[in-house]
């Protein structure tokens, strides 16, 4: 692809979409939002207004169809993701798909196997944790063998509330899909099993809501995995990892910033929500697929495969949640396509 300003085409105008369009627009260089893909008119419109110039369509055929764009960013809910990326990957055009890639492993599986009938992957898939600094300093600091080898992962992964439209498998496939992904990520290895436990529920989460969890699963290396999944913590948003080695531990994401002493007490401010912890990550996660898109190699960052390999942890631990006990998972080794 040639220098000129890429041409995306965002779909999906709701909260996600409309934060992307914003962010390409006003943040992201080499770029313009060429248009909008909702079927819901009136939010599409809203959300176009964000991306001067921008024309909406009401479906990704529409807009496939009026040359309308050189690549796709895709902001849906997770249910609709395979239709959209098979008529864009027949398309040719490039992806970044919004995590996860899809909601169970069979249709990730024909995302990947359609993929590799083309000349390279064209879909990128949003794990924003990858491109967080913090994350990054540990993913070095373990490649460097910095404290010798890595041995657990302890994670904890606290949102202050959740919408009633979070069902209670989405702890699994909404929210520690994230840490399947980092964890595997960081250390190099597959997850191969995975198992749930249940705290005291909280009685301030929804009645159908038993919460927190906490997740225990292994990598193909023998890491031990472990993340406390709290979606009603009430005080904000907050994701720390430590990591244990032979000879010392890091960590990372206790608050930082400004320490205020008053009335006796000490405090630092806690983050919201995932779009203020995660900004800079959002941008360097868009700029880095923009940069990729324009030279050509399409993809620079977690790839489909990698999306399959969360949809399968998922599945594994979406069963873990319901039966108990420790589940498998049938590992399988990446093909060298997405090397
Ligand atoms: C949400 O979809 C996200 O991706 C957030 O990062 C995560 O913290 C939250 O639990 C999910 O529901």
């Amino acid at each position: 692809m040639s220098k000129h300003t890429i041409r995306v085409a965002v779909v999906g105008a709701g909260r996600m979409g409309a934060d992307h369009i914003e962010r390409l627009t006003t943040r992201i260089s080499g770029v313009e939002v060429s248009a909008v893909i909702d079927t819901d008119e009136t939010r599409a419109r809203a959300a176009a207004d964000l991306a001067p110039g921008s024309q909406i369509f009401p479906n990704v055929e529409a807009a496939i169809e009026a040359g309308a764009m050189d690549a796709v960013l895709i902001a849906t809910p997770g249910p609709a993701h395979e239709a959209a990326i098979m008529l864009v990957l027949a398309a040719g055009l490039p992806i970044l798909c919004e995590k996860p890639l899809t909601e169970d492993p069979v249709s990730s599986r024909r995302i990947v196997e359609a993929e590799q009938k083309l000349d390279r992957p064209h879909i990128q898939v949003g794990f924003t944790r990858r491109f967080d600094a913090e994350y990054q300093e540990l993913r070095e600091f373990i490649d460097a063998r910095g404290a010798g080898e890595l041995l657990m992962l302890r994670c904890v992964h606290r949102n202050p509330t959740v919408p009633d439209s979070y069902r209670p498998e989405m702890l699994i496939a909404d929210s520690v899909v994230h840490e399947f992904d980092a964890a595997a990520w960081l250390a190099g290895s597959a997850v191969r099993n995975v198992e749930v436990r249940y705290a005291k529920k909280n009685s301030l989460a929804r009645e159908d809501l038993r919460e927190p969890i906490l997740v225990i699963f292994e990598l193909t290396n023998d890491v031990l995995v472990d993340v406390e999944m709290n979606v009603n913590c009430q005080f904000g948003y907050q994701v720390t990892t430590e990591a244990v080695f032979e000879q010392g531990v890091a960590r990372f994401g206790d608050p930082s910033g400004l320490q205020v002493f008053r009335d006796s007490k000490s405090s630092f401010k806690v983050h919201d929500g995932h779009s203020d912890r995660l900004d800079g990550a959002f941008d360097a996660e868009l700029q880095a697929w923009v940069n990729a898109v324009a030279s050509g190699e399409l993809v620079d960052g977690p790839n489909a495969w990698d999306g399959y390999q969360a949809a399968l942890a998922c599945e594994a631990g979406i069963r873990a949640l319901g039966e108990g006990g420790r589940v498998d998972l049938a590992v399988e080794e990446r093909p060298a396509f997405y090397a």
